[in-house]
């Protein structure tokens, strides 16, 4: 967990000095459940991937040096630097990552039908947001792994938010309840705690191996970086005098502007940019809901936790050093 959190980190800073490109979604404040599963996957298992892989990789042992190279879009990089940081494929680690969300429900399908043929009690866990809950071919890929009783975890990711859309005005029903209509065993837990995932895993993982069919788990979470870096929400949050003043002007002249949405509309949506932000005010990430700290606690040997995090601090900035050296030579040849 530390590992994939520190390179996140590193991530943010690169990602801040603008030699990664485009948007970046990070997994921080996910490693709980990342950990808690893909740490009891074997060779031969396959991970479904979607935008926010970044973590559950580097979980899964893809090396980091590569990952990073590769978002910054460099020749060495895992795919060419051809994928970036939302098509992360590995055919060593049999991951596979898609930007198009709901579809590392297929995917993860495709995984568990080439296993059950080929690699006996070998399964397929699929990652995804609950944004994706309602796109159809994330129905379908759970209602044909139930039917062919195919070794797949679901794993939905529960932040309560699709970039700027609170899934509760746009979700019906409860999600668990969804997933067991489709005759599968389902359980919400809290995302958070290592433990409480990696138990739930691992019942669902062993039914998955001894074929008794795909499970689906429901974990909350927080993450500290909202969608995506640089979050218009979290950043008005965050500085609210700074950002206010840059946008009230544009806000300002388009809700006056003479053409365009009526009255009624406006005030409708600038309501829902208030209560975005508020929502986002009150949910923001707090230290309690950090899977790193909560870990911590309970951990008692202090010690060998200062020393596995000095040898990943070393590991790191090594690494990151010698990407940064990769990217310039790069540039200068
Ligand atoms: C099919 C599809 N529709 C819309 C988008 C745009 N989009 C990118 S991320 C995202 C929100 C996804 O939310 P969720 O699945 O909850 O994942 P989170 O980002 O919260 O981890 C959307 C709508 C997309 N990439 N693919």
């Amino acid at each position: 967990m530390y590992r994939s959190r520190l390179f996140e980190e590193q991530v943010v800073q690169i990602w801040n000095d603008g030699l990664i490109t485009g948007e970046m979604h990070t997994g921080i404040g996910e490693e709980a459940i990342n950990a808690g599963i893909v740490t009891q996957l074997v060779d031969g298992d396959a991970l479904a991937l979607d935008h926010r892989g970044t973590s559950p990789s580097i979980i899964r042992g893809v090396d980091p040096k590569e990952l990073l190279l590769e978002f910054m879009g460099h020749c060495k990089g895992l795919c060419s630097g051809m994928g970036g940081h939302m098509h992360i494929f590995s055919k060593s680690h049999l991951i596979a990552s898609s930007g198009i969300v709901g579809a590392s429900g297929p995917a993860a399908v495709g995984f568990a039908i080439a296993a059950q043929h080929l690699r006996p009690e070998k399964i397929a866990v699929a990652f995804f947001g609950e944004g994706a809950v309602n796109q159809g071919m994330l129905m379908e890929s759970l209602n044909f792994s139930s039917v062919l009783k195919l070794p797949v975890l679901f794993v939905c990711k529960d932040s309560g938010m699709a970039i700027t859309t609170q899934s509760s005005q746009v979700t019906a029903g409860k999600l668990v309840e969804r997933a067991m209509s489709f005759d599968m065993p389902a359980k919400e837990l809290d995302g958070t705690d290592v433990e409480i995932v990696w138990e739930a895993a691992n019942e669902a993982i062993a039914d998955a191996r001894s074929g008794k069919g795909p499970s689906f788990i429901l974990a909350n979470c927080k993450r500290t970086q909202g969608h995506f870096l640089g979050d218009p929400l979290l950043r008005i949050v965050n500085e609210p005098v700074k950002e206010l003043a840059r946008i009230t002007g544009p806000l300002f002249k388009s809700a006056v502007s003479f053409s365009g949405a009526s009255l009624k509309e406006r005030v409708r949506s600038l309501k829902n940019i208030a209560s975005l932000l508020g929502k986002t005010a009150k949910h923001r990430f707090s230290g309690e809901q950090d899977p790193l700290l909560i870990l911590r606690k309970k951990i008692s040997e202090q010690e060998e936790i200062i020393s596995i995090e000095e040898e990943v601090n070393k590991e790191m900035k090594g690494m990151v050093e010698e990407v940064l050296r990769m990217y310039e030579n790069n540039n200068q040849g």
